[in-house]
């Protein structure tokens, strides 16, 4: 009897040249239900824990303590962020040379849920040259009916930051909306995963999500991995912060050498350590 094959979890070339020209892709690789079912449990560990915080947004989970928000995270948040087979596929297309950042649970609660304005990461994130790709986790199936995330395909290709305004608002998620006439949403597409599944996507795609009206949570987590030909310039988030455009502090936030080494020699790996 022949040996099954193995199918291999790595992103194929038309998937890596899917993400290059619409700025995300969706891997055929998922997570296995064990590994799933232990994110979930952790999840309600992690409301549970925070019952002060927004389920909306819990920045760094992955920090156990002292992140933004006062939050009280767990190392498991830092085992998902480590998963082998994602790594590879993040290497794929950044490179094999990156570190982690970043990571945030975006809870969006049943019925109560905020809308995240349509926005580009890179507006919030003082990292230059601006680079990060964000794997996004579905931690629960994510629909058009619970807030799925939309993106706009191909809008990070110049390679440029359009015009946001700040907006404080208590309905939105984030506080940095694209201005109106710097995208076409009719052009968006929804984001439909199950739950287990994740997509890539670049740091310049302008992507947005609705609030959530339905019965069902619609949770996620990211993580972000910038290649280390750039630096995360800790000095300059404080500046991002100070001008109030911001509501993270990214003076202090640690960084951990995810693969490969530090290219650029300029990543500070001990502040926030
Ligand atoms: O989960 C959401 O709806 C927003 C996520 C987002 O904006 C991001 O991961 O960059």
């Amino acid at each position: 009897m022949n040996a099954p094959t193995r199918v291999s979890h790595l992103l194929t070339s038309d998937e890596i040249e899917h993400y290059h020209e619409h700025g995300y892709v969706i891997p055929r690789w998922r997570l296995p239900a064990d590994l799933l079912a232990r994110m979930r449990a952790d999840l309600d560990a992690l409301f549970e824990a925070n019952q002060g915080v927004s389920r909306d947004s819990m920045f760094c989970p992955h920090i156990v303590k002292g992140g933004t928000q006062g939050l009280s995270g767990s190392n498991a948040w830092l085992d998902y962020a480590r998963i082998p087979e994602m790594l590879d596929l993040v290497a794929q297309v950044i490179g094999p040379d990156f570190l982690l950042w970043g990571t945030t649970v975006f809870g969006k609660p049943a019925g109560t849920g905020k809308r995240v304005p349509w926005h580009q990461d890179g507006e919030y994130w003082p990292i230059r040259p601006l680079a990060t790709c964000s794997a996004w986790i579905a931690l629960d199936d994510a629909t058009p009916e619970n807030g799925c995330l939309r993106f706009i395909p191909g809008s990070h290709k110049q390679r440029r930051l359009r015009a946001h305004t700040q907006k404080d608002s208590p309905d939105l998620v984030l506080n940095q909306e694209l201005n109106a006439d710097e995208y076409d949403e009719a052009e968006a597409i929804d984001l439909v995963l199950e739950a287990g599944q994740f997509s890539l996507h670049d740091v310049y795609l302008v992507h947005g999500s609705e609030p959530n009206r339905s019965t069902k949570r619609r949770a996620g987590y990211v993580c972000r991995y910038m290649p280390t030909t750039s630096h995360f310039d800790h000095d300059f988030g404080s500046t991002l912060q100070k001008r109030g455009g911001n509501q993270v502090d990214f003076s202090g936030r640690a960084l951990w050498q995810m693969r490969g080494k530090d290219v650029c020699g300029r990543n500070n790996f001990t502040v926030g350590h």
